[in-house]
């Protein structure tokens, strides 16, 4: 049989002329999606190791030859069902925006796998073209793919590529310009059994009175497989149907011994295995060099070792490099600072430049950037590799104790970088009670600002020991609000349906990429809030106004938790992002020594409530885009009263022990 049927109803009817070419990127989960969609429109997806970090299609655009290709990144999907919300809307981006291509993205490591969604969008009935990535992975495991071959036997163009390496996307971008403009027909879904083809074709006649966007047969296959959204569409238009597909299910049973959903699955299972067989042979089937590791690191007791160290080694490194880095620049800073008296002698006006306007963006740069930097260095390499998703594995059994299962981890993980991406993250958990308690949780994860306080306070002036007690602490309430939240929304926990990503070399430049765009973020967002925060600061206190609300919030800064009156203030700045407390503590007070300011057990106390009391205003915005204001202002009133009821509460055991 050829490949293409000209007489086939949704063959290209049309001559293009037009210049404009809209492509799907289509595919598996953690598949290179993302990658292939940067590397083509110059944008930048989040790119990670670990399934479900695209939740919501992304458009770019590329000028080739005088053709404007518009790519849509779709999010990861295994299955073209209605059951989840991703594959809705990518079947429905498919048929009703009908893009002038689709390139399925495969990852040729795990061909058969991948193969499998590949049949269920050939159903579809697009332009297709398969785009065969991670070829160098699947070369490492010693597998070998014949991309011409396999291109002949689903009857459509292959490319093999590596889109880390920028290998094979001329060639994608060149067919896929080819595919518009030969006209190349619509691809052919692979035939079932012909049984189940016999009872198809069968139904077909009735279906083709259905008026819809969808391909005849689709629909037909869609309604043996009881899928809603075709029945409700099919039935009222031709009511015959719902007893002829009735008694069609009866047959596929009788035939196959299973239902129909069932036997269909089947079916596409035995064409992906027998065709990713065909295609494939395994050169040397060498144990790879990540094998051993991968062992150690899901190892159910090794791995928790394994775990604790990379975690403990992130941040006793990052403190490390942070505080050395932070005094270099604090050293660096003096010298100028003097410099700069010298030179324009003692004065109001010389010290409401240095203090008032220069002051947010200098204590930003030496409190908060030697921290940050090698932080999110840490974080994107632990993504990178795919350790992130086997920290998700281990973590799998604690997570159900709040009703999360593991994958909810990577979110909580992120959350160390920053709140604001760590809940856009929750969207990989699958029911709506779960993102809200994955999204709360991770909101409650310190972020990197919380941790430059813990660092510059704590671990500076008090040691590691009681900086490691302060997140500790934070993490048994984590998992405390979290268990009482799991117990008052209704609704069940569901398995852990990840696969493991293998482990991968971290691309030096996507890393050094993320780190740069997250680094950026922060300092056109942070560094303007800073300075002007700091300047309204300074402004308030030359003015006097800063005492009067220092006055109305010392019933709680200093009765309550025994902190200095000018605290008060600082929290409230502190909404706005969380460095800025320490940043305007040390600009109030005039000095970056905090022994100065604060006591040991105040130091501790400070560093507790700003680690919990309220995430940040970009934090709540999120959270009500998200969840809605209302269960965004109640996530807040829950975290301001539990950091000032334990913060207090810390306060009267530290006396009661006699710390001070
Ligand atoms: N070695 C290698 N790694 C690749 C290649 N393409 C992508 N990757 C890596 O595979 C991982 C997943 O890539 P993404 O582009 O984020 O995958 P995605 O398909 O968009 O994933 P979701 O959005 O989660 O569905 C990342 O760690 C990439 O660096 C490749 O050709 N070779
Ligand atoms: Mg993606």
């Amino acid at each position: 049989m050829g490949c293409h049927d000209d007489s086939d109803e949704h063959k290209v009817e049309q001559l293009r002329t037009n210049k404009t070419i809209t492509v799907g990127l289509a595919g598996n989960a953690n598949v290179g999606k993302s990658v292939v969609f940067n590397q083509l429109t110059g944008l930048h997806q989040h790119i990670g190791n670990w399934p479900g970090k695209t939740v919501k299609k992304a458009e770019g655009t590329l000028i080739y030859r005088g053709y404007t290709v518009d790519v849509v990144d779709l999010p990861g999907i295994y299955s073209l069902s209605t059951y989840g919300l991703e594959e809705k809307v990518s079947r429905e981006y498919i048929v009703v925006e009908h893009p002038d291509a689709i390139i399925n993205i495969v990852d040729a490591s795990s061909l058969e796998r991948n193969l499998f969604f590949t049949t269920q969008l050939m159903e579809l009935e697009p332009h297709l073209i398969i785009a065969l990535n991670q070829m160098d992975v699947a070369e490492k495991k010693g597998i070998k793919i014949d991309a011409g071959k396999l291109a002949k036997l689903l009857c459509t163009p292959v490319v093999p590529m590596t889109a880390i390496k920028n290998v094979g996307l001329m060639e994608l971008i060149v067919e896929v310009v080819e595919l518009h403009e030969k006209e190349t027909p619509v691809v052919k879904p692979l035939p079932f059994g012909p049984e189940i083809e016999g009872i198809i074709s069968g139904l077909t006649e009735d279906a083709r009175r259905v008026e819809t966007a969808y391909p005849r047969r689709w629909v037909t296959v869609k309604l043996l497989e009881g899928d809603e959204e075709m029945e409700n569409i099919s039935y009222p238009q031709v009511p015959v149907l719902r007893e002829r597909v009735k008694q069609a299910r009866r047959r596929i049973e009788e035939i196959h011994g299973h239902d129909a959903v069932s036997a269909l699955t089947s079916e596409r299972y035995a064409n992906a295995s027998r065709i990713a067989s065909e295609v494939t042979t395994n050169v040397e089937p060498r144990r790879s060099r990540w094998a051993s590791l991968e062992d150690a690191t899901s190892h159910p007791a090794l791995g928790y070792v394994v775990m604790i160290s990379v975690v403990l080694g992130m941040f006793f490194s990052v403190f490390t490099l942070g505080d050395y880095a932070s005094s270099l620049l604090g050293q660096g800073f003096a010298i100028l600072e003097k410099a700069y008296y010298a030179a324009t002698g003692l004065g109001p006006m010389q010290s409401f430049f240095w203090n008032g306007l220069a002051g947010g963006l200098i204590a930003g740069t030496t409190i908060a950037f030697p921290y940050i930097v090698p932080f999110f260095l840490a974080l994107s390499l632990l993504e990178d590799s795919g350790y992130l998703a086997r920290v998700a594995f281990l973590m799998d059994s604690l997570m159900h104790k709040i009703g999360l299962h593991g994958k909810g981890f990577i979110p909580m993980m992120l959350g160390f970088g920053c709140n604001v991406p760590a809940i856009f993250a929750s969207n990989i958990m699958e029911t709506e009670r779960e993102r809200l308690i994955c999204a709360f949780v991770s909101s409650l994860v310190p972020c990197a600002a919380r941790s430059i306080v813990v660092m510059g306070i704590v671990a500076t002036y008090l040691g590691l020991g009681p900086a490691a007690a302060l997140y500790i602490i934070d993490f048994i309430l984590i998992f405390i609000i979290g268990r009482i939240a799991f117990k008052t929304l209704p609704g069940e926990p569901v398995g852990l349906i990840m696969e493991m990503p293998t482990y991968k070399l971290p691309s030096a430049k996507i890393t050094a990429q993320r780190t740069w765009f997250r680094l950026k973020d922060f300092i056109f967002e942070a560094f303007p809030i800073i300075a002007v925060g700091n300047f309204v600061v300074y402004l308030a206190n030359v003015l006097g106004l800063l005492n009067v609300a220092q006055w109305v919030l010392s019933p709680v800064t200093v009765l309550w938790l025994g902190l200095p009156a000018a605290t008060g203030v600082v929290l409230i700045f502190g909404v706005l992002r969380k460095e800025m407390t320490l940043i305007l503590l040390a600009s109030l007070m005039g000095t970056t020594n905090f022994a100065m300011i604060l006591t040991p057990a105040q130091m501790f106390i400070f560093a507790f409530v700003v680690m919990l009391y309220v995430p940040c205003i970009a934090t709540i915005a999120v959270l009500a885009r998200e969840f809605g204001a209302r269960r965004a202002a109640l996530i807040s009133v829950i975290e301001i009263v539990v950091a000032i009821s334990l913060g207090g509460i810390i306060f009267r055991i530290f006396s009661l022990l006699g710390i001070h």
